[in-house]
């Protein structure tokens, strides 16, 4: 347990840990670390046809990877491709198709030098993908689904994300509910953890993502939220994928997929001065730069 600014016990995990979340973006073009808190953007590359704000966007495999690129010059440290819909309701993709998806993007975008994570929950799929070049594996059933997966990334020595959710994508809208979210979210991602060391993988190349959206209430996820420095007092690298999700809609008057920006930046933001180190967006340009004059505000 650390204790303290949550914001500066973020940047200390990032010093304390030479790869950092993945390849921490410093503020400082310089690229000092001590001078301004760190963070790192994912951009969201989805090859699906189903995703729930940008489906059937990118499903030709050129089509990703430009978009990936562009992702990077516009700020993203990660690339984190996905072949699966996990959309409330979604039904599983076919481990042949999800290969067929996502393999071109993770070659064409490692082969381009970027950083990629594979957001899968099947153990072949993240098997392939570290072949094809991925150096993450982003498993939003914390090796639940497979859980072979802690090995493969305990032999590969590739970092992992272990997100919460309740149940499955099919059926985790239907009538969420806890007695205490976030203690019940935090005792998870602890017993996730421990199973992954335990497994072989060591404690710093996990992250933790409370997972919002995945089996919670628009007031679960705002508790989440309020309290997010108590999954950070866990000791790793919090991850937050808030990009474009229906509980921004709701609080919004109803805003559709492509409205909801205003509400990421706002969210990620909040959740960078409480803590989080890593940010899920599909708007990376833009929230980015948030980022940047946020984290410039809590500066030690
Ligand atoms: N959200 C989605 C997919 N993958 N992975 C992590 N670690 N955290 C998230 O919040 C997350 C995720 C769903 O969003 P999308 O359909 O827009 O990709």
């Amino acid at each position: 347990m650390i204790e303290g600014n949550p914001a500066l016990m973020n940047l200390r995990i990032l010093q304390a840990i030479s790869s950092g979340a993945g390849n921490a973006r410093l503020l400082t073009p310089d690229g000092h670390t001590s001078a301004v808190l760190a963070f790192t953007v994912m951009g969201v590359v989805n090859v699906t046809p189903d995703s729930f704000s940008d489906g059937g966007l990118f499903l030709d495999p050129r089509a990703a990877v430009e978009h990936g690129l562009r992702l990077r010059e516009d700020g993203a440290g990660i690339l984190d491709v996905g072949g699966e819909s996990t959309r409330p309701g979604a039904e599983p993709v076919p481990e042949e198709e999800e290969l067929e998806r996502v393999l071109p993007v993770v070659e064409g975008l490692a082969a381009a030098g970027g950083r990629v994570s594979i957001d899968t929950t099947k153990l072949g799929v993240a098997r392939a993908a570290i072949r094809a070049g991925a150096t993450v594996v982003n498993d939003v059933s914390a090796f639940r689904f497979a859980p072979e997966m802690a090995g493969l990334v305990a032999s590969e020595g590739v970092q992992c994300c272990l997100m919460h959710m309740l149940g499955e994508p099919r059926t985790m809208q239907a009538d969420p509910r806890y007695e205490d979210v976030v203690g019940e979210v935090k005792a998870f991602l602890e017993e996730r953890l421990a199973f992954a060391t335990g497994e072989g993988v060591p404690e710093e190349r996990v992250w933790l993502d409370p997972g919002i959206g995945f089996g919670k209430t628009v007031e679960h996820n705002l508790e989440l939220l309020r309290r997010l420095d108590e999954i950070v007092a866990i000791g790793r690298p919090v991850v937050v994928g808030t990009s474009r999700k229906s509980f921004l809609g709701k609080l919004t008057g109803g805003r559709a997929e492509d409205e909801r920006l205003p509400g990421t930046i706002a969210t990620n933001v909040l959740a960078l001065e409480r803590g989080a180190s890593v940010f899920r967006v599909h708007d990376v340009a833009q929230v980015a730069d948030a980022l940047r004059v946020a984290a410039a505000t809590v500066a030690p």
